[in-house]
């Protein structure tokens, strides 16, 4: 192994704009990759960016227009790039990674070229990627390879791929060389780890190496080796290029797409069923099972039940169009909605393939369900998109929708029943979701950043913001409200960077943020310390006295609550964090005879929340004398002291809020 020679690495990825493209380069990216980002520099850089495909026969096929400029996803191109290589190449930030070409520069005089790059160059000018990009050149290709005819902008682009080509030889062990090029005698796309060990003993590397072996050539992008992926760990895919094109099958990059009620269902809402995949991929060489389990752990797809059938269904929101209608629109019938949420990352865009591998992440939870039935408006038929998806949560369901509006993911959570009619509170549902995907985006950006084995120990650049709906807001121009989303309470001021003032929360923005008592609850659960734990609860008792010796007596007994105070009831149980577990134990403290409890337990068996609501009920409608003291004191009983205090707190000594 003392032996070692360098071995130089270029591998040429042609990556159209198609925002398909976008999904699964980022699973191709090697730590080591020079950027040239072409751009068509005879077109106005702000209008709405189309993809376009140049067939071989020279036909030009206009794909989508998405709801992104030119410049746009520049921008969003060189944050991701940047990030992509911060996060890679910590220590080596020498070489110029970055070039942004602009082509059909015959079509411009010296002043437009010139006015072009500006343009380009302010979208990163005071960007902190602004160090990436070397240089922007506009270039006439019909020059190219035309001797001194040649735009010299050609010739300079020469120059930089050269000398970039030289930085990256890499030390490699003579016998690791032998043992590539043997395989790439091989010609063969795939074979199994066994044959490779073969391969490798016969270069004289010992067997045990090989999958460090695999790993570093899996990281110089020669082949691809997925030992973390059940289907494919006994396998080394040695074309990288002939299994992107696999993938790239069942998205509708070519012509490919034949009619069929099949194949209609996955062009109309992304559901790929086992059938179609398994016909598709049937002669690719490789195990369609495989390929499926491959998307699935990168997460361009997520196994979901929507068709009524046997056979496995897979949602790839990858492979739908995308949503150019307002982020803000509504289907009608909302009863309560919350304020819009946006998931925002440093790199300031919402990194490529971020979004889709979020909505599957989101789909694959059990409590969630895809929503197809809606459509958002007249105009737009479907409900789920490449860049927004519809979701519905819990039963009876609220619906929830994520749309990528390029800066950020917006979050929208809607309630169509009357709060009253719901046993979980809008509040709760809306916190929880929020909860439910901050834990997705984590798991996505595991998938995203992990590809190559490589720990991504900084800190998450990602943050939640709460848009502000003060009266100077409006879907163009989005504004956040400055909040410390751990401390603040529904009752505390926020401040609106916008009007630069104060005021309170409304309604809507006040759904993502806890009820103050809840608060002090999160931070007896969440440890604050023992001295800090006892203040509190010094401080509590102290207040509880006070109020209890302001408030008149009669609060206590002359406010009899009934059946129409159920959900009240459960709502403070809620906040208060009232195990339902304990409901049996609640319910023989509050006087329910022990045979009426076993026949609730009997018709909800191990529903816990559906028997305390019954176990609730049967309080409101047959006891003379139900008040929040005597719940209080029922629920002292149980042990459970905090939520004792909390129900005083909050309802006992407050009669107006009775
Ligand atoms: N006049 C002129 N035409 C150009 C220039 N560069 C490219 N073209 C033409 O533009 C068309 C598209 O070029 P391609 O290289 O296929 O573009 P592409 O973006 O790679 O397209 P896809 O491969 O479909 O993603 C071809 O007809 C080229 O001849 C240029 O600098 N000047
Ligand atoms: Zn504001």
């Amino acid at each position: 192994m003392s032996t070692s020679t360098v071995q130089p690495f270029l591998h040429i990825w042609d990556c159209g704009g198609q925002p398909v493209f976008l999904e699964i380069l980022p699973a191709f990216l090697t730590p080591r990759t020079m950027f040239l980002l072409l751009f068509d520099a005879s077109k106005d850089f702000r209008e709405r960016w189309q993809s376009r495909q140049n067939t071989p026969d020279g036909e030009v096929l206009f794909g989508e227009v998405v709801n992104e400029s030119t410049s746009d996803l520049m921008a969003k191109w060189m944050s991701t790039i940047h990030s992509h290589l911060v996060k890679h190449n910590k220590d080596d930030t020498s070489s110029p990674s970055l070039y942004c070409i602009g082509t059909r520069g015959d079509k411009l005089n010296s002043e437009s070229k010139k006015e072009a790059k500006v343009q380009i160059q302010s979208l990163y000018k005071e960007k902190k990627f602004s160090d990436l990009i070397k240089d922007v050149l506009i270039i006439d290709n019909t020059t190219s390879g035309k001797g001194k005819r040649e735009d010299p902008s050609i010739t300079e682009l020469r120059g930089a791929i050269d000398g970039f080509i030289k930085t990256l030889v890499v030390p490699t062990p003579l016998n690791w060389v032998l043992f590539r090029k043997v395989f790439q005698k091989l010609e063969k796309n795939v074979i199994s780890v066994s044959d490779a060990i073969a391969i490798g003993v016969a270069c004289h590397i010992p067997a045990a190496d090989l999958p460090e072996v695999l790993k570093f050539y899996h990281e110089l992008g020669a082949l691809l080796y997925y030992p973390q992926i059940e289907g494919l760990r006994n396998k080394v895919i040695l074309n990288p290029k002939w299994f992107v094109d696999i993938i790239g099958k069942v998205f509708p990059l070519e012509k490919g797409w034949s009619g069929g009620k099949r194949w209609l269902l996955f062009q109309s809402k992304g559901i790929l069923v086992q059938p179609l995949y398994q016909e598709v991929w049937q002669s690719s060489g490789i195990d369609p099972e495989e390929i499926i389990e491959l998307l699935v752990h990168f997460r361009l797809a997520a196994q979901v039940q929507i068709e009524v059938d046997d056979s496995k269904q897979y949602f790839l929101p990858a492979a739908l169009p995308g949503y150019t209608g307002d982020s803000n629109e509504v289907r009608p019938g909302c009863k309560l909605r919350a304020s819009p949420v946006h998931i925002t990352f440093s790199t300031e865009y919402v990194p490529p393939g971020f979004f889709t591998r979020l909505a599957t992440t989101v789909a694959a939870n059990n409590n969630i369900k895809l929503n197809f039935n809606v459509a958002h408006s007249e105009v737009e038929r479907r409900s789920i998109y490449r860049n927004r998806v519809c979701f519905s949560y819990g039963h009876p369901s609220d619906d929830f929708v994520l749309t990528d509006v390029n800066k950020a993911i917006q979050v929208d959570v809607f309630r169509y029943l009357p709060e009253s009619s719901h046993p979980v509170p809008f509040k709760a549902v809306c916190q929880d979701i929020l909860e439910l995907l901050k834990k997705c985006c984590k798991k996505v950006e595991d998938t995203l950043y992990g590809y190559h084995g490589h720990h991504i120990t900084q800190s998450s650049s990602r943050d939640v913001r709460y848009v502000c709906e003060c009266k100077y807001s409006s879907s163009n121009a989005v504004h956040y409200i400055e909040v410390d989303a751990e401390k603040q309470t529904c009752s505390d001021q926020v401040y609106c960077e916008k009007v630069r003032s104060t005021r309170s929360l409304t309604t809507r923005e006040s759904m993502w943020f806890q009820d103050e008592f809840s608060y002090l609850k999160y931070l007896i659960q969440f440890g604050v310390g023992l001295i800090s734990l006892i203040i509190l609860l010094m401080l509590l008792t102290f207040s509880f006295t006070v109020l209890i010796n302001n408030s008149s007596t009669t609060a206590n007994e002359a406010n009899i609550l009934t059946i129409s105070d159920l959900q009240k009831v459960l709502d403070v149980l809620d906040d208060g964090y009232f195990p339902s577990n304990k409901w049996f134990q609640l319910g023989l403290s509050l006087g329910l005879s022990n045979p009426k409890l076993e026949t609730i337990e009997d018709n909800y068996p191990k529903n816990n929340e559906r028997c305390l609501q019954n176990c609730l009920t049967l309080w409101l409608k047959e006891n003379i004398e139900v008040t929040w003291s005597k719940l209080a004191d029922a629920v002292d009983n149980t042990g459970e002291k905090a939520v004792a205090a909390y129900i005083r707190i909050r309802k006992v000594q407050s009669k107006s809020e009775l």
